[in-house]
């Protein structure tokens, strides 16, 4: 079985494929692109995501809209996460921090699947975790350095150990469930 993901984040792609794999899925990349609502919520911007091209590729496609939700900073950077990594990045977020006590942060994954002329579905996966104090570890990509689970940055895991209870897993699993 194949599907199709629209993205142009290379590290959701390959641990998407990796997660796929042991379900016998190809995953097939699309760069396009589309358009990104302005929401405080992830999951309607998957959803438009996935409509949107689901009818431009007049193929099923599934999208994944993730997140890094920081307790401290009201759920800063929440749906802005791209845009502050691109801008700002993982010190100037540490930065914001400062040395709040309260570390709590939450990584969110929803991801939208739609077929032509249907509607969108979403499925949600999050982990709990915490900011660490300073970014620690090669591995992952994005904010993992900075994300710390069990005393452990993603970045400080492996692929493997990461795939097997990150976010974006936990929602793969959902939409793999309710796809058979
Ligand atoms: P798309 O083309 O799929 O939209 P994107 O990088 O723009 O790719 P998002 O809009 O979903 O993705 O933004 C999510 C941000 O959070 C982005 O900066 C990612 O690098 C980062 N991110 C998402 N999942 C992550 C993970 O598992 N570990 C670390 N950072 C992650
Ligand atoms: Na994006």
């Amino acid at each position: 079985r194949e599907m199709v993901f629209v993205t142009g984040n290379k590290g959701k792609f390959g641990e998407a494929k990796e997660i796929l794999a042991a379900k016998d899925i190809e995953l097939i990349q699309n760069k396009d692109g589309y358009p990104e609502l302005q929401e405080d919520e992830l999951e309607p911007i998957a959803a438009y995501g996935a409509k949107y091209c689901a009818e431009k590729l007049k193929h099923p496609v599934m999208v994944d809209d993730s997140g890094l939700f920081i307790n401290a900073l009201n759920g800063f950077p929440g749906p802005y996460s791209a845009f502050v990594e691109e801008y700002l990045g993982n010190q100037k977020v540490l930065k914001l921090m400062g040395d709040e006590s309260d570390r709590a942060a939450v990584f969110k994954s929803v991801i939208g699947y739609c077929e032509p002329g249907g509607e969108p579905v979403t499925f949600t996966g999050t982990v709990e975790g915490e900011i660490a104090h300073e970014e620690r570890g090669s591995g992952g990509f994005g904010y993992d350095p900075i994300f710390e689970y069990n005393g452990n940055t993603f970045g400080e895991l492996g692929a493997e150990e990461k795939n097997k209870m990150s976010h974006r897993k936990r929602a793969l699993d959902k939409f793999f469930d309710w796809l058979d």
